[in-house]
């Protein structure tokens, strides 16, 4: 009995647990926004080597995220954490206008790839607090967002480093579990 109650308790919680990938180039902020919906503080980062993976309560729900390092050498190997991936999560450097069209490139890519096929898209227009950022709608532009027709899809402007625009992100991730 004690087993099965076990085993019904673990089922009953993985049901919960969404998990999420965060991706972006090197230096775009996503481990700083990782470790805010963790902490909500600002913490050192160091340029993410490999993954970092945070599980984050938000209500009743579970998300395990998964922070993908940008740099050029490890952005071929993004594609080893797609399964089972309900959102991804698309960080921007919305002052770094020269990459926008890596970023366009990387993005069309994966919305191709068939392990994430189902997943939501969050575009996450981070650094608006620089004097030279791109408002979310003009990036959003940029990347072609209106075309996306096939999967549930959102861009929010957000500041990492002043905590702006995070819990709007949250909140947009928990009204959209499958
Ligand atoms: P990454 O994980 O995408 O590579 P990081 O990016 O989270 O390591 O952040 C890269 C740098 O951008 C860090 O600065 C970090 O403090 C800064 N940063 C992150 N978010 C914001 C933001 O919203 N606004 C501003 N102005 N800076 C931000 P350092 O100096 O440590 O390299």
């Amino acid at each position: 009995m004690g087993l099965i109650l076990a085993k019904y308790w673990r089922l009953l919680w993985s049901g919960k647990e969404h998990k999420v990938i965060l991706v972006g180039l090197d230096n775009a902020g996503k481990t700083t926004i990782l470790y805010h919906f963790v902490t909500k503080d600002v913490v050192d980062t160091k340029p993410t080597i490999g993954s970092n993976v945070e599980e984050i309560s938000y209500g009743n729900l579970r998300f395990v995220m998964w922070d993908i390092g940008g740099q050029e050498s490890l952005r071929n190997s993004w594609s080893s954490y797609y399964n089972h991936t309900e959102f991804v999560i698309i960080v921007i450097d919305s002052a770094d206008i020269a990459r926008l069209p890596i970023v366009r490139d990387q993005l069309q890519s994966m919305l191709e790839h068939e392990d994430l096929a189902k997943a939501s898209l969050l575009v996450l227009a981070n650094k608006q607090d620089l004097p030279t950022a791109l408002p979310a709608s003009t990036i959003s532009n940029q990347l072609g967002l209106i075309g996306i027709k096939n999967r549930k899809w959102q861009i929010q402007g957000c500041s990492a480093i002043k905590g702006e625009g995070l819990d709007e992100a949250l909140q947009w991730l928990s009204n959209n579990v499958s």
